[in-house]
């Protein structure tokens, strides 16, 4: 059974703004979305429960032999206890006659834990934005970890802690850019400024700005990298691939979101913040490392996937469709992934899966679904399910593609590979919006195991933008 319990902050009320731009787009895509076409269906088996009742509750704090033993009853089910939970980042919708309106309500938080064989969450939500893009673990300068989340309309990045059961917020930064949006939309923390201790790196709309949140002295001081007028930074990812030891900053400018998808125009660029060249003159050098012509991004994962030592750039470059006379809307050129190396030609990324029939994909994550210590990357389409890329022994040629599900969608689809159970091996955690269930997926043998393990009774009141792993004592 779910315990839930909710902390309503801040006094102003949610605007009918910003989020009826994200909802326009849903009615119309939303049909486009194909449920399990029977022999379409991938392999993998089902897990039926929510939640898991198989296990009962432990008795010793011994993880591995917990998962050891679940493992025996049930391959892949959850441990009744984990050391690390979830925190979900979303936008939710007043509802009217039992049906999602576009009117958005409060930026919503949950917090997922597992112990004692149940998954429980609690609220948090913040009247002063009406979405939280995304929720993440910020150790304080003092020590104390606290969580940051990123807030759109109003703009606002804030940590928040606990204390005598009540969680309060600290704004690190709120700005209202000049434009006609105001959303801090990403974030990412990393020592970019070679300074020992992390900053906050933040992409924002519409006004292009990419900003460094700094702390000292008991301050926060925010410098901005970049601005450009009329341009939204969909995601931020930090990453070495200079093999420089230090880690630059890259971002996803592109034009305003469009509600036609014809074309929409969008880059990567690189910024390497000043301090790391030992120069003054400058906050940072940018560079466009994609050039994605009239397509553009709103997911790239920096990491080393190959395992080769050295981090890598993924692009999810979105797809192109147009409208034929019978008005239906079909893609002509589908969602493709590329991959870049520090010296890949801007223009010759290259492209190491494509997503035939979606126009849309905005998460991919990389971690190890099989325990073989090679990493793979989990790619989540808007309509065309989930999918399993493995890289070949040429990692700029085509990757291995395998269906993980294709039962599962949404606009944003979050996804998620960690291992919440540190048995070595990351599960996968996504919010199919399109069902309102948070998903929990294993691999045994080849073959992945689905468990849903939160649920919500009308899909459609909520979406859901960001899922990050929390120390399970932090949100318990
Ligand atoms: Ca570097
Ligand atoms: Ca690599
Ligand atoms: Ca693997
Ligand atoms: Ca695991």
């Amino acid at each position: 059974m779910m315990q839930s319990s909710q902390n309503r902050m801040g006094g102003v009320s949610p605007q009918i703004s910003t989020l009826a731009m994200y909802m326009l787009a849903l009615p119309g895509l939303a049909l486009v979305a194909t449920g399990c076409g029977g022999s379409a269906c991938s392999g993998s088996e089902r897990g039926s429960a929510e939640g898991d009742q198989e296990n009962e509750p432990s008795t010793t704090t011994d993880l591995k032999a917990n998962a050891a033993e679940d493992s025996a009853k049930s391959p892949g089910a959850s441990p009744a206890d984990l050391p690390m939970g979830l925190l979900l980042a979303y936008s939710q919708f007043e509802i009217k006659d039992g049906k999602p309106t576009a009117k958005p309500k409060a930026a919503r938080l949950e917090m997922l834990h597992r112990s004692g064989g149940q998954w429980s969450s609690e609220v948090l939500e913040d009247a002063d934005s009406n979405v939280f893009h995304k929720a993440m673990v910020l150790s304080s300068p003092q020590g104390s970890p606290g969580l940051l989340t990123l807030g759109g309309s109003k703009a606002a990045v804030k940590l928040w802690a606990r204390a005598n059961g009540k969680w309060s917020a600290k704004t690190l930064w709120t700005e209202s850019f000049g434009g006609r949006f105001d959303r801090m939309r990403d974030a990412e923390l990393g020592d970019v400024l070679g300074r020992g201790t992390p900053q906050i790196v933040v992409g924002t709309h519409d006004q292009g700005v990419v900003a460094t949140l700094e702390h000292s002295a008991g301050t926060w001081t925010v410098t901005e990298l970049d601005r450009t007028p009329n341009t939204f930074i969909h995601e931020i990812e930090l990453g070495d691939l200079d093999g420089d030891g230090k880690q630059e900053i890259y971002a996803t400018p592109s034009e305003p979101n469009r509600l036609d998808a014809k074309a929409q125009s969008g880059q990567v660029v690189r910024y390497v913040p000043a301090s790391q060249r030992g120069t003054a003159k400058k906050t940072a050098i940018r560079t466009v490392v994609a050039d994605l012509g009239n397509r553009h991004a709103k997911e790239i994962f920096v990491g080393d996937v190959d395992g080769d030592k050295k981090d890598e750039l993924y692009v999810v470059v979105e797809g192109r469709t147009e409208k034929s006379e019978s008005g239906a809307r079909r893609v002509v050129e589908p969602v493709e992934i590329r991959r870049y190396e520090a010296d890949t030609d801007p223009k010759q990324g290259a492209v190491i899966a494509t997503i035939e029939g979606d126009s849309m994909m905005r998460f991919l994550t990389a971690g190890d679904v099989d325990g073989d210590k090679k990493r793979e990357l989990v790619a989540a389409s808007f309509s065309q399910g989930l999918w399993l890329l493995r890289p070949g022994s040429n990692a700029s040629g085509e990757w291995g593609k395998e269906l993980i599900d294709r039962e599962s969608g949404g606009f944003e689809h979050a996804s998620l590979l960690t291992d919440l159970d540190q048995d070595g091996t990351d599960e996968l955690y996504v919010a199919s919006d399109q069902h309102g269930e948070l998903r929990r997926y294993t691999w045994t043998s080849g073959r992945s195991r689905r468990e849903v393990i939160h649920k919500r009774d009308i899909p459609r009141a909520m979406m859901t933008w960001n899922i990050m792993p929390v120390p399970a004592a932090l949100v318990k």
